[in-house]
C-alpha cells in the first residue's frame, strides 16, 4: 500500500489474512451468486422485480426507480448489486403454510435462529398470540382493528411506535401524523440506533441533518476519506464511485480498525474487464485506529494540517464561527496524547493530513464505526471540523457524507418520524392539527426500551424492523417488551422479534406488502437526498391475506380519529398523501406534482455547493472535540477468577457479508474468513498473548451475559480490538449510550475473552 506521497506503511500493519480469506472484495463470487439466483426456479420473478420501477429494498444508496431497476440517480446503468438480489430473493419466497403456526408452539419458534426464521417464508395472514396461549392463531381483520383501536385509546404518553426504514415516505408520514394526532411524540426509529449522531452533529453545526453531497458531486472529488464504513459489504455501488475516483488519480483514505479486504482491493462487476477479475485498488492509505478513538485521529489530522501550513484560515474566517477554539485545541493537544489515544503513528497521521490538505475537493464519508460510539457526536464534529479547516465544505466535489443505512431510513426522518422534530415541520403540523403538538418529549429507541422496562408503555406499533433483535442487552429488551400490553408488528417476513419480543397481553403480527408489491405508488429518499418514485406492483402470494401499510395505518387512524384532521380513508390513494407531504415538509415541494411529472428529484436545500449554511448567521458553527479517554475494564471487573487466562478487548459488533441487519442470509463471512456466526475475529498477537490458538473455542463475556463455544479466527484487526456479529452478540452487553443522540456504543463493547482452564 503506498501513499503516493511518502513511503508510509501502516505501523504495524494489522493486515494478517487467514487462509480462508480471498485477496480482494467483490470479484467472481458475486457473479456466481447472481448466476445461481437468476437461474433458480425463482429466477424469472427475480428478474421481473429487478426490472420493476422501484428503488432497491436494501441500502440507502438508492439504486432503481423510474429510470429502471438498474439505473442510479445519475442515470448510469448496471448499478444493481448482489445485495439487492439477496434482499429480493428473501421477499419472493412462498408464503408460510397456514398450519405452520398451529404445529409449532412459541417455545419452538423461540429456538429458531435468525436465518431459520427468515427462511420460513412470507407472512401471509394476520395472527395473534394471546396471553396464556402457546400458539399464534389466525385472527380476522375486524378483530385486529378492534384490539388496535382500544390499544390506541390509552394515555397518549403510554402509546409508542417504532419503525425501520424499509417502508415508504407515505407510510412514514401517516404513522407520525396518527401518533401526533393522539398526542404522542413517541416515534422511536431504527435511525436512533444508527446515524442519529450524524443527524445531531450536522444539525448543530450546519442546521442540516443529512449528507451535503450529491452523487453527482461525489464524482468530482479527488479525495475521499472513508471512516468506519465497510462499504464493500453494505453499500457496494459506492465502491464503483471510489474506483472511478482512483482511476482519475484521486486518493482514498480508509479509517477502520479492521483492514476490510474490499476496501483494500475490490473487483466490481460494473467494470467487467478492468476491475472484476484483476480487482481495483481502493485505499491509498489505510489507518487502523483503536475502536472509539476517531476524534483523536481527526484532531491529529487537524494538528498536522496546521503544522504543514495547510490550514485554510481565510475560509474559516469567512464562513465559520468558533473556529479559533477548535484550531487552538488541535494545536495544543500534544502528539503523545493523540497517538496513544488512537494508536496510529504520527507519521501515518501526517501522511493523511498531507493528502487531505493538498487535495482540491475532499468528501468525508462515514458510517457506524463513527456513530455507534459513546462520543459519536464528537466524532462527527471532528470530521466536520477537519473538512472546514481545509475548506472542503460548500463546494462542488467536497463535503460531508454520512453513508446511511436502510433504503428509506432518511425518508422516515424527513417525514417527521423522529423525537427531534424540525421547528418548521412542527409549525406546519400544528397548523394541520389546529392545536399545539404535545410538549412531552418522545421516546427514542433506547428510552422506549427503558420506559417499557419501567412499566410506562401500554401500546406499541412497529412499522417493520426487529426492535428486539436490534437492541443491545437482549434479555432486557425481551423483559421490557413483555411489560407492554399490546404490540402490533407490521412485517413482510417473520423475525426473532415476533417470537421473542412478546407483549404482556396481545402480540399481533400483520403481513404487509413490500415496496414492489403495493397497489399504489410510493416514494423513498436515498442517502444522497434523492427522492425515488416507485411504481405500483403485484404480489406473487395470490391467496394470501396481506395488507398495504398505508391501508392499515389510514384505517386505524380513521377509527381512532374519524376525519380529524384529514379524511384518512381518502389518503388510501397515496397521491393525496404526497400532496400533504409537499405542503408540510420543507424541500419536498416537487412531491405535489410527481404523480403527473414522474420526475424524481433532489430535495431542495440539502446539497451545499457554496459555503453558506442554513444557520441563523449563515456560518458553520465549530465545536471543540475533547479526546475520548478510552479505558477498558480489567479482568477482575468481569468477576473472573485468577485461574482464568484471557484478555479484555474492545469488541466491535456489526454486520457479516451475508446479512441485512438482524436478518441473516448466510452463516459464513467469506471475505473475513469467518466460517459461521459464532466466531470472534482477533489479532493473532492478542490471542497468543492470552495463550489462545486459532480455531480454539472460547467464551466471550460482556457486562450482562456471555457467549460460549466461540471460535477464534485470526484476522486483519488491530491489537486490542475484536469483531463479532449482531444480532447474536447483543445478548452479552448493556451498552454505553451517546448522550446527545441516544445511540448505543455498539462499536466499542468491553468484552472478556477467555478459555476455560
Ligand atoms: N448488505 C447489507 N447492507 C446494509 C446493511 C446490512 O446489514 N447488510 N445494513 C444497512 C444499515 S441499517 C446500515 S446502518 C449500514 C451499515 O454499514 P456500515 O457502517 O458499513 O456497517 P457495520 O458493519 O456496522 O460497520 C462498519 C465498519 O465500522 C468499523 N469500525 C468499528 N469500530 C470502529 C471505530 O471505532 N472507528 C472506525 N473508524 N471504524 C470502526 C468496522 O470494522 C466495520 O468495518 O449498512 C446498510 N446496508
Ligand atoms: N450490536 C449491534 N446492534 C445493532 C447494530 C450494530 O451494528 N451492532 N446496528 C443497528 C442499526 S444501524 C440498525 S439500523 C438496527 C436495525 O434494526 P431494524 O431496522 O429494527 O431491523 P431489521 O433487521 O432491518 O428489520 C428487518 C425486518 O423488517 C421487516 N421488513 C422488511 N421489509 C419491510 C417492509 O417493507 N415493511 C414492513 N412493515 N416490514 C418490513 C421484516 O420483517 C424484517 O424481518 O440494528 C441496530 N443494532
Ligand atoms: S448499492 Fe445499495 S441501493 Fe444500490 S443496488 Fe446495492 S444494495 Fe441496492
Ligand atoms: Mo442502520
Amino acid at each position: 500500500m503506498d501513499t503516493n506521497s511518502q513511503n508510509i506503511q501502516p505501523v504495524p500493519p494489522f493486515s494478517e489474512k487467514n487462509d480462508e480469506t480471498p485477496d480482494m472484495g467483490g470479484g467472481l463470487p458475486i457473479i456466481e451468486y447472481w448466476a445461481k439466483q437468476t437461474l433458480s426456479p425463482e429466477g424469472p420473478k427475480l428478474w421481473q422485480t429487478l426490472l420493476h420501477k422501484s428503488a432497491c429494498l436494501s441500502c440507502s444508496w438508492g439504486t432503481g426507480g423510474q429510470k429502471g431497476g438498474f439505473t442510479n440517480e445519475d442515470g448510469e446503468k448496471l448499478q444493481r448489486c448482489m445485495k439487492s438480489v439477496e434482499a429480493i430473493s428473501a421477499e419472493i419466497k412462498p408464503a408460510i403454510s397456514t398450519n405452520y403456526f398451529q404445529q409449532h408452539n412459541i417455545a419452538e419458534l423461540q429456538q429458531l435462529t435468525s436465518r431459520e426464521a427468515d427462511r420460513l417464508g412470507r407472512l401471509s395472514f394476520p395472527m395473534i398470540l394471546r396471553a396464556g396461549s402457546s400458539h399464534y392463531d389466525r385472527i380476522s381483520w375486524q378483530e385486529v382493528y378492534e384490539i388496535a383501536e382500544a390499544a390506541f385509546r390509552k394515555t397518549p404518553e403510554r402509546v409508542a411506535s417504532y419503525s425501520s426504514g424499509r417502508s415508504s415516505n407515505e407510510a412514514a408520514f401517516l404513522l407520525q401524523l396518527m401518533m401526533r394526532a393522539i398526542g404522542s411524540n413517541n416515534l422511536a426509529d431504527c435511525s436512533d440506533l444508527c446515524h442519529a449522531p450524524s443527524t445531531t452533529g450536522l444539525n448543530e453545526m450546519f442546521a442540516t441533518r443529512t449528507s451535503v453531497v450529491s452523487l453527482e458531486n461525489l464524482k468530482q472529488a479527488d479525495c475521499v476519506v472513508l471512516a468506519g464504513a465497510n462499504s464493500a459489504y453494505n453499500h457496494p455501488r459506492f465502491m464503483n464511485e471510489l474506483i472511478k475516483i482512483c482511476d482519475k488519480g484521486g486518493k482514498i483514505i480508509v479509517i477502520n480498525p479492521v483492514m476490510e479486504i474490499g476496501l483494500v482491493k475490490f473487483g466490481s462487476p460494473a467494470f467487467p474487464v478492468k476491475s472484476l477479475i484483476p480487482g481495483s485498488k481502493i485505499a491509498s492509505l489505510y489507518l487502523q485506529p483503536i475502536p472509539g478513538s476517531d476524534t483523536a485521529l481527526f484532531v491529529g489530522i487537524q494538528k498536522s494540517v496546521i503544522e504543514q501550513g495547510l490550514l485554510d484560515e481565510t475560509y474559516l474566517q469567512a464562513h465559520t464561527e468558533g473556529w479559533e477554539a477548535a484550531v487552538q485545541h488541535a494545536r495544543e493537544t500534544d502528539w503523545e496524547t493523540i497517538t496513544t489515544t488512537c494508536g496510529v503513528s504520527q507519521a501515518e497521521i501526517e501522511a493523511a493530513a498531507k493528502i487531505i490538505g493538498n487535495s482540491k475537493r475532499v468528501v468525508f464519508g462515514w458510517a457506524m464505526g463513527i456513530t455507534q460510539q459513546k462520543n459519536g457526536v464528537d466524532n462527527v464534529f471532528s470530521i466536520a471540523n477537519t473538512a472546514l479547516m481545509t475548506g472542503n465544505l460548500g463546494k462542488i466535489g467536497a463535503g460531508l457524507m454520512p453513508v446511511r443505512g436502510h433504503s428509506n431510513v432518511q425518508g422516515f426522518g424527513s417525514m417527521g418520524v423522529t423525537v427531534n422534530l424540525k421547528k418548521e415541520i412542527q409549525h406546519t403540523l400544528e397548523q394541520l392539527l389546529g392545536c399545539p403538538l404535545s410538549g412531552v418529549k418522545g421516546y427514542e429507541t433506547r428510552s422506549l426500551i427503558e420506559a417499557a422496562d419501567a412499566g410506562k408503555v401500554d401500546t406499541l406499533i412497529c412499522l417493520g424492523g426487529n426492535l428486539y433483535g436490534a437492541n443491545p442487552d437482549s434479555n432486557q429488551a425481551k423483559r421490557a417488551l413483555g411489560k407492554i400490553e399490546t404490540i402490533i408488528y407490521l412485517a413482510t417476513k417473520p423475525n426473532l422479534g415476533h417470537f421473542s419480543g412478546l407483549a404482556h397481553h396481545n402480540t399481533i403480527v400483520l403481513p404487509v406488502l413490500n415496496r414492489f408489491e403495493n397497489p399504489y405508488k410510493t416514494t423513498v429518499e436515498s442517502g444522497n437526498n434523492f427522492v425515488r418514485f416507485n411504481d405500483e406492483g403485484e404480489t406473487h402470494l395470490k391467496d394470501a391475506d396481506l395488507i398495504p401499510e398505508v391501508h392499515f395505518l389510514t384505517e386505524l387512524a380513521a377509527r381512532i380519529h374519524g376525519t380529524y384532521p384529514v379524511d384518512w380513508r381518502q389518503l388510501q390513494d397515496t397521491k393525496y398523501v404526497r400532496q400533504l407531504i409537499a405542503k408540510t415538509i420543507p424541500g419536498f415541494e416537487k412531491m405535489a406534482t410527481i404523480d403527473e411529472t414522474n420526475e424524481e428529484f433532489t430535495i431542495s436545500g440539502r446539497i451545499f455547493t457554496e459555503p453558506k449554511f442554513p444557520t441563523d448567521s449563515g456560518k458553520a458553527k465549530m465545536f471543540v472535540t475533547p479526546l475520548p479517554v478510552l479505558k477498558l475494564p480489567e479482568i477482575k471487573d468481569f468477576g473472573a477468577s485468577e485461574s482464568v487466562r484471557g484478555l479484555v478487548v474492545a469488541l466491535m459488533t456489526g454486520r457479516s457479508y451475508s446479512q441485512h441487519n438482524t436478518v441473516v442470509y448466510k452463516i459464513d463471512d467469506k471475505y473475513r474468513g469467518m466460517p459461521h456466526r459464532n466466531c470472534i475475529l482477533m489479532n493473532r498477537a492478542d490471542a497468543e498473548s492470552a495463550g489462545m490458538k486459532e480455531h480454539q473455542r472460547v467464551t466471550v463475556q460482556g457486562n450482562v451475559g456471555k457467549m460460549e463455544n466461540v471460535e477464534v479466527i485470526y484476522g486483519a484487526v488491530r491489537e486490542g480490538a475484536a469483531l463479532m456479529f449482531y444480532p447474536e452478540v447483543n445478548v452479552i452487553f448493556h451498552p454505553e449510550i451517546e448522550k446527545r443522540s441516544g445511540t448505543p456504543a455498539y462499536k466499542r463493547v468491553p468484552a472478556f475473552v477467555y478459555a476455560e482452564a
